[in-house]
């Protein structure tokens, strides 16, 4: 066996005849303009050395290839560019086989399909998530990806950016074998048996023929889920072109789509969000902390917000140990939760070996002290000050000293509540989304006493449920409802200003907003904010603007969508604009003397994001909020921001 190295991240060992050339550029073995002249300089090597029968692509660690570097999208390409590599591979007069270790994406499965043959191990993931990112791929995948697996099927993952396991990937046939041990020995052996065969050349084979049918579905299905974004119509147009050209052009009409992507607006947008994911949690001085060990996480409360939280802790594998005050609640939680993991069954999302496992490690109880093992305790209870800050002193004295308390307030507090327990430093607020197991976004609250390693250990357990945590320091609503609150009361001054509600949805939604404001509303229901505002009347500033619309509506009983009848009136269930709302606005503009003006949907949109990003600027200057970027998370992932936008912040111009 001898070793040569073809760049500061190309490798390869001679092994049986069979140079194994290996990725190594950490942390994902991305596609740099290194990677790319080592696999030019290692398969010359290959081609020129007869005693080379065959060569192996492997990437180092647990990664074959994590795709095109992102980073030097918006840099000067540099040659090799990663087509020319993939057309040297798949054109290569040697068997290539990659030995698929670990993640492929993007332009590392690219590389793959231009191989020969593809043996991946069973914790591969496998996709081509370019649309994430505002772009197709670039280098082949549109035109590669329907030769193996048909037009319909690739329509559907290549516009969803949607990555598989391994082992959907070999029913797929994106894969010839899934490997259990020994990948690399069975690389080679599959690439010395095809010494003697003809090589399959990916590029060269035909479509296979789907039915019509088969694929005006999915690029029906394609187009409803792109809501706006143009790279999944894109991906569309470029996967259908493959079953009626020549590769060489499809191959050219990606490239020129892909460039054209890559640098527009959205793909900026959807960049900014990918690496604001990457360093969101992310606390300076927090790095060298180590997390405290969380395995059983208790939980007071289990109703909405409480199971779900339950669900979530329970797929993470945690023992969970809900309390509730009597024994008929504790039944009813125990109920909810396995309501939900029963759904999941339904819809082939869990195995029933699955609910039953996490079903063995839930205890609900109307006991608090079974909260004596907890290592982490969620309060999911009403949001009540009294009711938070008693129930944290009685569990100050039930568990033990190096239990984490977590309060999941909205609106409350969470310092006050810290302080009236004897240990302050192990509070942290955890503020979680409805519904909790499926909501991505986590705020984890930093009080003002909150201990370095309590923040890493909430931190830590936000990684494990699989959320995207953000750190927020302690202010009323915290990030997103602060935000919220802006965006919202700018849009009911626009409504006094001369704007209909059905006007400004329309703007709202055709910018990429799932719904419009006010139709969330209705759909939430206006009794519980309108509760709010009259017992927060007696304190408010009489010298504020204070819109009274929604108050009316409410008098009328137009308490939204349950209601029949809120901001607009749901006849036959359809959300339809109402006379009687309109006389209503007219009458309160009226009586303040408005003069009503129109706004053009972009005036719209443009004074909305003026007033969350302008708040936006206000929770940074108050250290509430670390960076821009994660305000524009939370607002994508919790509040229907739509992300090819790249949040308030990023839209707003406050990079
Ligand atoms: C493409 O391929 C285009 C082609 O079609 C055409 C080209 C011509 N580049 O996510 P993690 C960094 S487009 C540069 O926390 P994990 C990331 O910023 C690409 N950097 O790790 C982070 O840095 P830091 C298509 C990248 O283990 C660190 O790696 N591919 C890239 O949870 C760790 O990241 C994709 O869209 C990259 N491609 O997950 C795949 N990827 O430490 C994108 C990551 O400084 N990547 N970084 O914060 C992923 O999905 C995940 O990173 C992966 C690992 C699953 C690979």
């Amino acid at each position: 066996m001898s070793a040569s190295r073809f760049s500061d991240t190309v490798s390869a060992t001679l092994t049986d005849d069979v140079l194994v050339v290996t990725i190594d550029n950490p942390p994902v073995n991305a596609l740099s303009a290194d990677v790319r002249a080592g696999l030019m300089t290692a398969l010359d090597r290959a081609e020129k050395d007869n005693a080379v029968v065959a060569v192996i692509l492997t990437g180092a660690g647990n990664t074959f290839i994590g795709g095109a570097d992102i980073k030097e999208f918006g840099k000067p390409p540099v040659e090799p560019l990663l087509p020319q590599v993939i057309a040297r591979i798949e054109d290569f007069s040697k068997p290539v086989v990659a030995a698929m270790n670990g993640a492929t994406l993007g332009g590392g499965l690219e590389v793959a399909l231009a191989c020969h043959k593809r043996d991946a191990v069973p914790s591969a993931k496998i996709g081509l998530p370019e649309v994430k990112l505002g772009i197709v791929p670039g280098a082949g995948g549109t035109q590669r990806l329907p030769r193996l697996i048909g037009t319909a099927a690739a329509i559907e993952l290549i516009s969803n950016g949607r990555v598989v396991s391994a082992s959907e990937a070999n029913k797929l046939s994106i894969i010839d074998s899934l490997v259990e041990n020994s990948l690399i020995a069975a690389a080679i052996a599959a690439a010395k048996s095809a010494a003697d065969l003809p090589l399959r050349r990916t590029g060269k084979l035909p479509v296979p023929s789907d039915s019509e049918e088969a694929i005006d579905k999915a690029v029906a299905e394609a187009l409803r889920k792109a809501r706006g974004q143009h790279a999944p119509a894109e991906a569309v147009r470029l996967v259908r072109l493959a079953a009626t050209t020549l590769l060489d052009e499809g191959l050219a009409e990606e490239r020129r789509t892909f460039v054209a992507l890559r640098d527009s607006e959205e793909a900026a947008a959807l960049r900014h969000v990918f690496f604001a994911e990457r360093a969101a949690g992310k606390v300076e001085g927090l790095e060298k902390v180590a997390p405290r060990k969380i395995e059983t996480v208790g939980l007071v409360g289990t109703g909405l917000m409480g199971s779900g939280i339950a669900v979530a802790a329970l797929n993470a594998g945690y023992r969970v140990v809900g309390i509730e005050q009597t024994r008929e609640a504790a039944d009813k939680g125990r109920e909810r939760i396995t309501g939900i993991l029963d759904k999941a069954v339904q819809s082939g999302r869990l195995d029933t070996a699955g609910r039953d496992d996490r079903l063995s490690r839930l205890a609900v109880a109307a006991d608090a002290q079974e909260f004596a093992q907890a290592d982490l305790i969620i309060e999911a209870v009403f949001d009540d000050l009294t009711v938070k800050t008693e129930l944290f002193q009685r569990l100050d004295g039930i568990v033990r000293a190096d239990t984490i308390l977590a309060t999941n307030t909205s609106y409350l507090d969470p310092n006050i509540i810290a302080a009236a327990t004897a240990h302050p430093e192990r509070v942290v607020g955890l503020h979680f989304f409805s519904p909790a197991n499926i909501m991505r976004l986590l705020e984890v609250v930093n009080c003002h006493k909150t201990a370095p390693d309590v923040l890493a250990s909430a931190l830590a357990f936000a990684k494990r449920l699989g959320k995207l945590p953000v750190v927020c320091g302690v202010t009323e609503g915290f990030i997103g409802n602060r935000i919220f609150s802006a965006y919202r009361r700018e849009a009911e001054f626009m409504v006094e200003d001369g704007a209909l509600p059905h006007e400004i949805d329309a703007a709202l939604e055709a910018y990429g907003f799932p719904m419009g404001l006010f139709a969330v509303y209705d759909m939430a229901g206006l009794e519980i904010a309108w509760a709010r505002r009259k017992r927060q009347a007696p304190t408010r500033d009489p010298a504020a603007r204070y819109v009274v619309i929604a108050d009316r509506l409410c008098e009328a009983g137009r308490f939204g969508q349950k209601a029949g009848r809120g901001w607009y009136s749901y006849p036959d269930g359809q959300r339809t604009v109402d006379p009687e709302v309109t006389a209503l606005i007219e009458a309160a503009r009226a009586e303040k003397g408005i003069a009503p003006k129109s706004f053009t949907a972009d005036e719209i949109v443009t004074r909305l994001l003026k007033a969350m990003a302008d708040e936006g600027e206000a929770l940074l200057a108050e250290g509430i909020a670390a960076r821009a970027s994660d305000i524009d998370l939370v607002m994508i992932n919790g509040y229907g921001f739509p992300p090819h936008k790249g949040g308030p912040m990023f839209a707003g111009g406050r990079r």
